[in-house]
């Protein structure tokens, strides 16, 4: 299988972000991605390639014009007040309020443009995004010239971003880029299968009206859980995407017995959707020894569900997600897609 990697990722270092009431350095960092590409190649994978750079028309599709345009600025932008550090909002507009009308300063766009503060701008993370994107979009190219699966060694992750906002290191949606390139392509049908601890906030809500793209989510109860606000079993899918929409929210301390039992479930509800191709939201941060999540999953369980994806027999598309207990991220990434080849 092949792998695309950027190391244009490196830039997207050093920022921090807000959690449990203290300012931190992001769990979501660069080495993420280094102890993943290292196992890769420990394990032989297959060939590891740069992307080619994509323009932002696909995303555009997918993203709100005036989202796209206000992403690159925003470094510059906060510098030009006499900051420096980590760019981050502190007020959003909640229930109520104007969030039709776009501020003028830099500090009420961040926070119009924001979910969370978990998406800090440093000097190069808008090269990274990016990168990012076009990882993404050239191993898709490599699935639709025939390549039975491809990863994308996405970094920043993709799963959280909105069509017009950020949220949880996520600042353009890698997956639904990629999902949206497909149909341009011709496809008719894409499922994303998004196996990241967390639901898939923006995936969901970019398709939720939408019945060409099936979006089917196993991640921790919101009741418990970020991003709190979406990710419930009855939400699935409004007017024309009515039933394209799964949910498979589980509680604190899911093990694997309970989490295999909803993937299988969803990926029989994938092959009854027939996509031409999948896209598998890959995040490993459902292990047990997660920072900040509370699955179970063991080192051991990751091939599983590789084999269990492989075995609709559909081109693939890994698109890599979250995933925080660094020490095990190769071994568990890499596991799901030995799996996925049957190692
Ligand atoms: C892509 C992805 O996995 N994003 C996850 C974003 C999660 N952000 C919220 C983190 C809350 C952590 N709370 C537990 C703190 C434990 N010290
Ligand atoms: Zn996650």
């Amino acid at each position: 299988m092949k792998t695309v990697y950027s190391p244009r990722h490196h830039g997207h270092s050093g920022n921090t972000e807000l959690v449990a009431g203290a300012i931190v350095p992001a769990f979501e960092m660069p080495s993420r991605a280094e102890f993943v590409l290292s196992r890769v190649k420990e394990v032989n994978l297959g060939p590891v390639l740069e992307p080619d750079e994509h323009d932002l028309s696909t995303a555009a599709k997918v993203h709100d014009k005036a989202y796209l345009d206000f992403l690159p600025t925003v470094y510059a932008r906060w510098k030009a007040e006499g900051r420096d550090g980590t760019a981050l909002p502190f007020t959003w507009p909640t229930r109520g309020l104007r969030g039709d009308k776009l501020p003028e300063h830099i500090d009420g766009q961040l926070g119009f443009y924001s979910f969370d503060g978990g998406c800090g701008h440093v000097e190069g993370t808008w090269d990274a995004i990016k990168s990012s994107h076009d990882v993404a979009l050239t191993a898709a190219g490599f699935v639709h010239s025939g390549e039975r699966a491809a990863f994308a060694l996405c970094r920043p992750p993709g799963h959280h971003a909105g069509h017009n906002f950020m949220a949880g290191y996520c600042h353009i949606n890698n997956a639904a880029v990629a999902a949206q390139w497909f149909l341009d392509q011709g496809a008719k049908r894409v499922s994303i299968l998004d196996v990241d601890y967390h639901h898939g906030n923006g995936t969901q809500e970019i398709f939720y009206a939408r019945n060409d793209v099936q979006v089917i989510n196993l991640h921790a109860d919101p009741m418990q859980e970020y991003p709190y606000f979406l990710g419930h079993a009855d939400e699935k899918g409004q007017g024309a995407g009515e039933g394209f929409n799964l949910n498979y929210p589980m509680r604190w301390g899911t093990d694997w017995e309970t989490w295999s039992a909803a993937l299988d479930d969803g990926c029989r509800k994938l092959a009854e959707y027939a996509p031409d191709v999948v896209i598998v939201s890959l995040g490993v941060d459902t292990y047990e020894k997660d920072p900040i999540s509370k699955f179970k999953l063991k080192i051991e369980d990751f091939p599983k569900i590789g084999s269990r994806i492989a075995g609709l027999g559909l081109p693939t598309l890994v698109v890599m997600e979250g995933g925080y207990a660094v020490a095990d991220i190769g071994t568990n990434a890499v596991g799901v897609l030995t799996g996925f080849e049957g190692g």
